[in-house]
């Protein structure tokens, strides 16, 4: 079998965002724009020549088709062999599993993550490394580079490779070699937790729900929580992969698990209420009649992770992304370990997990991880959770209250404007950069502003600096207020805009209520409701 050369052209928009290229599904579908992507990955990537390739995604619609044009893409171009999940699925978590443990070049995952599927849907490719996380920005802007010049792509030209069974074929020279998904994940969540402990929980009738969201974490959940833990069957809802999700959104945020949150917050509400998004690595933790905020949820897993067994010695650091509140700093402050400020993006962590800075780290957008793996990973944060349940015998409320009345509370909201036309978000952001020199010492509402910058990031590692990653604004109450535009959409801009306060005594207000001055003063600085035309956030989580 013959590797083919076809001209090709560059594609504009090709620019890798937070994580990885996210387009329409139709965008993707039209080749050669996945074609031409995916050379300009391999050919940015030289060290996948004759060594492993992990291919995998979270089975949204086009994963299929894409993931055996990606294998005569490998192919092609001398790729040693490719590890793929069977009928090409593989959470983002447990691909960065396998690129690690089989010692991969590298990962391409297909994903758009919480973005909907479907053929009206959004469509993704990311590149992971051989640290198994997310391609760095060094990395990503190469590949960006390579799809402005790129004149050619190479494949092979062949069947189909069936991907529906676990074993060996041959695509080629190239073994094409399908593994069962869950496998090696599994075994890696059982060296992490307690499992008797957990085990034992439910056996005393601890009562859960777990929303798969019909993404990819169903087969994960079913098999670790109901097959190896003993949850009763049933605890996973939502469990079959669907290409589109059911015609849902995948984000586990209370907007978008609306069903959950209502059980959780019903009379028969189980002990847990947990769910994750299309790709596997987000979470949403909610108690009977509480929500766990992913900042907050951060924090208590840092202050608690010594009770599972992988964590047992201690962290040695943590971080978290620069708008994720500051609940996390005072746990570290306590444990008396370092805790390291980053831009939004796991790709950020990378660097800190890999030098042993950092053990444990999280986003305010449900995302947390460890150095298990180099991606957040939402089933092992619920199983963390699982074992701390297990281990202090309280209920999550009681957890939750007993953390805020030893740290205090970081209230804490995001609240996003999606759909806005890009170039008034552009502008909004822009004229707000252009006020900063002038921001500090001026009084806007109750608050008074201490400092006011554009967050610059110096990767303590090797020395790179990202710049341009989100405005704040610093009052000297020690209250904050972040805005940026997000880098995965896929349709015009989305403004975020991240509040926080801390209060170390009123530990029950209601979170919306409380943040309403900076709300009030986010629109006043920023024009908000004047320039996006929009009355109110879009989802407020
Ligand atoms: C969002 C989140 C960010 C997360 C990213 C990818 O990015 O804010 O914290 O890392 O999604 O998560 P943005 O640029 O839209 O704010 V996932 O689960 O979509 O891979
Ligand atoms: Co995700």
């Amino acid at each position: 079998m013959q590797a083919k050369t076809i001209p090709t052209r560059p594609i504009p928009g090709q620019k890798p965002g937070t994580s990885g290229l996210r387009k329409k599904v139709r965008v993707f579908q039209e080749p050669p724009f996945l074609e031409n992507f995916v050379q300009a990955i391999l050919d940015s990537a030289p060290e996948t020549k004759g060594a492993t390739l992990v291919v995998g995604g979270d089975g949204r619609f086009f994963n299929d088709r894409a993931i055996q044009t990606i294998l005569k893409l490998a192919a092609g171009n001398g790729v040693g062999r490719v590890v793929v999940g069977r009928n090409g699925l593989l959470s983002t978590p447990a691909a960065s599993n396998l690129i690690r443990e089989r010692d991969a070049a590298g990962g391409i995952i297909l994903s758009a993550s919480h973005n909907p599927g479907g053929p009206d849907g959004d469509f993704g490719v990311k590149f992971n490394t051989a640290n198994g996380g997310p391609a760095p920005e060094k990395v990503t802007e190469a590949i960006h580079a390579r799809t402005q010049a790129i004149d050619a792509y190479r494949l092979v030209e062949a069947p189909d490779v069936d991907l529906a069974a676990p074993g060996e074929t041959r695509l080629g020279a190239m073994p094409v070699e399908v593994v069962d998904p869950v496998a090696d994940y599994a075994a890696l969540m059982q060296r992490l937790f307690d499992f008797d402990a957990i085990r034992d929980l439910f056996r005393s009738g601890f009562r859960m729900r777990f929303d798969a969201m019909s993404a990819i974490t169903g087969p994960y959940a079913e098999r670790i929580l109901e097959g190896m833990l003993g949850a009763p069957a049933g605890t996973v809802v939502n469990g079959t992969p669907l290409p589109d999700f059911g015609g849902h959104h995948p984000d586990p945020n209370p907007v978008h698990c609306a069903e959950l949150v209502a059980l959780m917050n019903g009379p028969d509400a189980p002990d847990l209420g947990a769910a994750s998004d299309g790709d596997g690595d987000r979470n949403l933790v909610h108690g009977p009649g509480l929500f766990v905020a992913p900042s907050d949820s951060l924090a208590l897993l840092a202050a608690n992770a010594h009770l599972a067994p992988g964590y047992a010695d201690g962290l040695k650091g943590v971080a978290r992304s620069m708008p994720t509140s500051a609940a996390l700093d005072r746990v570290a402050r306590k444990l008396g370990i370092p805790c390291f400020e980053t831009p939004t993006g796991w790709k950020f962590f990378g660097n800190l997990l890999d030098a042993g800075m950092a053990s444990l780290c999280g986003e305010e957008s449900a995302g947390t991880g460890s150095d298990h793996v180099r991606e957040k990973d939402g089933l092992w944060a619920v199983l963390l959770w699982l074992n701390i349940l297990a281990r202090r015998r309280q209920g999550v409320p009681e957890i939750v209250r007993q953390h805020w009345a030893e740290f205090g509370r970081n209230y804490y909201s995001r609240h996003d404007y999606e759909a806005i036309d890009a170039g008034s978000a552009e502008a909004m952001l822009n004229d707000l950069r252009a006020k900063l020199p002038i921001l500090p010492g001026r009084q806007l509402g109750e608050e008074t502003v201490a400092s006011a910058d554009d967050f610059a990031y110096r990767d303590p590692v090797d020395g790179s600096v990202s710049e341009r990653q989100g405005v704040r604004l610093h009052f000297a109450s020690g209250a904050r207020i972040v805005f940026r535009l997000s880098g995965t959409g896929t349709e015009g801009a989305t403004l975020r805009v991240y509040l926080e306060r801390y209060e170390p005594e009123r530990l029950d207000e209601d979170t919306q209520a409380f943040l309403a001055p900076l709300v009030a003063i986010a629109d006043e600085v920023a024009e908000i409701r004047k320039r996006t035309g929009r009355a109110a956030p879009d989802v407020i989580t």
